[in-house]
């Protein structure tokens, strides 16, 4: 039997946020017919939610916006260092406008099914507005952080006043002055909104389970003559970050952490401590993130700085963290956070003694005592890199769901492909590089990796690419291994899969989510896998040639 094939989109690209816009941007140029979907009303992913006060970059703004389109660098001024959540909203719809990128992203579409289709080599996609989409390849480019999750205690329904997750933090003003608030969380998101609102609010009680290792952030204005030398050397400034591991700029000290004097090693801590950004983490030496002893003397020196800057010594030890050394769970970056607690409108509640034990009408009960709120805030982190997934009811050859597959963590081939699976890409995906890296940096490569793939299947006329099980196996021992050396398998934080508040999630058991080899091993991977004729992935080939732009006319033979 001969039938035509008409899917309604060649990709369709599920997510508007950094790596959907570009992604869409790269399907555009080739002039394939596509479309992003995004749940949210509009597009910015991670920047369109987040709109707390203190939400910003901790990557060199420079360093965060694209890279490829040289007419782009030149227009866009960043103001700060690392630049805040209104302004990056900002930079990602000028993107999507110069581009007119716009046109091909729907808003308020929330993609509740996607199924690999077998006899017609397509996948159907349902949409929460009950439209059903038909499409040859999917993109899942709905972030790594996207996933909110709040806490599960008793009452929370029950409570008078206002009360949001940071990622759903209201887009109209939210009166703070003279109010009792309350932050539960004190991860990344937790120390900027604490830091942030202390001298804005009546009262702040932050509520914390346990501290995290934080360091100045260092933040300060671009001025015109800055910005103007930064677009002079953009170059230079993107080379160093796809040579590092982490995708920044930072690199690390190579001296050796015991080839050097203590005093050596105290006088780099004390410039790294003042410098802005990542590069106390990065810069440092990097014994400290597989070496316990190394790691406890620098965990101890920044314990000594807590010491320094918190004025009274009981709330300092509290802030120190006992179990897990600096840099093993993501590092938040602060300004002026510790300060916040010599303030005598500010309260530390330490959950480790008196745990909350519900949400009442007027605010919160610990096993010690009730407290009053206006607002309370849930700091409280994401079901990340795998939530998104786990959310929409994917399944692939035979009906297999890919939420049944990965119940027990991902398992994927480069971070891209998983077996069963076919013609569904991560161009940012659990196990790729992009998860512990300078996210765009990572994301530039990926979709780039992507879109290469999907050139070479419409030129080569292959309807299907998909994983075999023997490489994924052999990328995903490979990343396991990878963990081994490393102190932070020990941790528990959204990069090994902690989420006190996702069933399953909650005791710690690692979940092998991100690649730890570094950024440039990484890409050299890609390339290596592509110039080999995309080893690992069977390709099969359809009766024609299903070359770009004509993606909704195919048309193959059907035995
Ligand atoms: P994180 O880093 O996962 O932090 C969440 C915080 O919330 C952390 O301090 C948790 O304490 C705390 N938490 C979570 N659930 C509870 C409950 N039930 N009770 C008390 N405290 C709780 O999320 P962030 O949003 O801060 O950062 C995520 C990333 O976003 C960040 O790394 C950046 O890349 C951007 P715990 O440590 O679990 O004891």
């Amino acid at each position: 039997m001969t039938h035509t094939i008409h899917p309604d989109y060649e990709v369709i690209v599920i997510g508007a946020g950094v790596a959907g816009i570009y992604q869409i941007k790269c399907l555009v140029d080739l002039g394939v017919t596509a479309t992003v979907l995004d749940a949210a009303a509009d597009l910015g992913g991670t920047w369109y939610g987040n709109r707390y006060p203190g939400a910003r970059f901790d990557s060199e703004s420079y360093t965060y916006g694209y890279s490829f389109s040289q007419e782009l660098l030149n227009e866009w001024h960043w103001k700060e260092r690392f630049s805040s959540q209104p302004e990056n909203l900002r930079y990602l719809n000028y993107v999507a406008d110069k581009f007119d990128l716009r046109k091909h992203m729907q808003f308020s579409c929330r993609v509740e099914a996607a199924h690999f289709d077998e006899t017609d080599t397509l996948w159907r996609l349902q949409v929460a507005d009950g439209r059903a989409l038909t499409c040859r390849f999917l993109m899942m480019a709905f972030g790594l952080l996207s996933v909110p999750t709040v806490p599960r205690y008793p009452g929370m329904e029950t409570f008078k006043g206002r009360a949001f997750h940071t990622f759903f933090w209201p887009h109209e003003s939210v009166e703070l002055a003279g109010k009792k608030v309350a932050v539960i969380g004190t991860g990344a998101t937790g120390i900027q909104v604490i830091a942030e609102i202390a001298d804005k609010v009546g009262e702040l009680t932050v509520f914390q389970r346990r501290p995290n290792w934080s360091a100045p952030l260092n933040n300060g204005p671009i001025s015109e003559e800055e910005m103007a030398d930064i677009l002079s050397r953009y170059e230079a400034i993107f080379a160093p970050c796809a040579r590092q591991p982490g995708g920044f700029e930072h690199e690390p000290d190579r001296r050796g952490f015991y080839a050097v004097s203590r005093e050596e090693r105290v006088a780099l801590w004390d410039r790294l401590y003042d410098e802005p950004g990542f590069g106390i983490w990065l810069r440092n030496f990097r014994e400290i993130f597989t070496d316990e002893a190394a790691n406890a003397e620098f965990s101890a020196y920044i314990a000594a700085r807590i010491r320094q800057r918190v004025t009274d010594p009981a709330v300092a030890e509290k802030l120190i963290p006992q179990d897990h050394g600096f840099g093993v769970q993501r590092v938040p970056l602060e300004t002026h956070y510790f300060e916040a607690y010599n303030r005598d409108n500010v309260h530390l509640v330490d959950l480790s003694e008196t745990p909350i034990e519900r949400v009442t009408a007027t605010g919160l009960r610990t096993s010690e005592r009730d407290y009053a709120f206006d607002i309370i805030v849930y700091a409280t982190g994401f079901d990340a890199i795998t939530g998104a997934f786990d959310r929409i009811d994917i399944r692939g050859v035979g009906g297999t769901r890919l939420r049944d597959t990965w119940h027990d963590g991902p398992s994927t081939y480069l971070g891209i492909f998983v077996h069963g699976f076919p013609n569904m890409f991560m161009p940012a995906g659990p196990q790729s590089g992009s998860a512990s890296t300078n996210y765009p940096r990572g994301i530039e490569s990926g979709v780039n990796w992507c879109t290469g793939l999907l050139t070479y299947l419409w030129t080569h006329g292959y309807l299907r690419a998909e994983a075999t099980r023997e490489a994924e196996e052999g990328w995903t021992t490979h990343v396991r291994q990878m963990y081994s050396t490393m102190l932070m398998r020990k941790a528990q934080s959204w990069f090994t899969g902690y989420n006190s508040n996702v069933e399953g999630h909650e005791h710690g058991t690692i979940r092998y989510l991100v690649y730890n080899g570094g950024s440039p091993k990484y890409v050299a991977t890609l390339k290596e896998v592509a110039e080999k004729g995309y080893a690992g992935i069977a390709l099969t080939a359809g009766p024609t040639s299903a070359a770009p732009g004509h993606g909704a006319q195919d048309t193959y033979e059907q035995r």
